[in-house]
């Protein structure tokens, strides 16, 4: 699937690029950031992220293990400056506390996704 292609309950809002991914707080408590490179899928009310294509990851998935998500109701989503020193950071805040970090180089990308995650969280909180 390419990028952009819309849905509704858990079809795929948005995926097609690797992003890189910092989580730098879990449940309010700090974690050592390390970023590292994964391929995120936007569905209707969360982000997942995997290490390959979601394709690729589900067929390698060892039984019984999830891949990483992120539940989006409630969650809040900004631009951050001061978080990193990489240019194009997002970050979301999820309503336990966890904190992520998503970053591409282009501008461009980072914005398509921002505002696609941005209407996800203001979709869920509007019901
Ligand atoms: O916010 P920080 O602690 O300056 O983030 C940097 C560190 O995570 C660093 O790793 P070490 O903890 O091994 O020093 C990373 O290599 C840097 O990329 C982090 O800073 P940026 O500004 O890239 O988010």
């Amino acid at each position: 699937a390419g990028a952009g292609a819309m849905g509704t309950s858990s079809q795929v809002e948005l995926q097609g690029e690797y992003l890189n991914k910092a989580k730098i707080s879990d449940g309010g408590k700090k974690h050592r950031k390390n970023w590292t490179s994964t391929w995120v899928v936007l569905d209707a009310d969360q982000l997942t992220f995997y290490k390959e294509s979601k394709q690729e990851a589900l067929a390698n998935l060892k039984p019984g293990c999830k891949p990483d998500g992120v539940a989006l109701c409630g969650a809040l989503i900004d631009w951050t400056t001061e978080k990193s020193s990489r240019s194009n950071v997002l970050q979301i805040t999820t309503h336990t506390g966890s904190e992520y970090l998503l970053q591409a180089d282009c501008y461009t990308t980072i914005c398509k996704w921002y505002d696609a995650i941005k209407k996800t969280v203001n979709s869920l909180s509007n019901g």
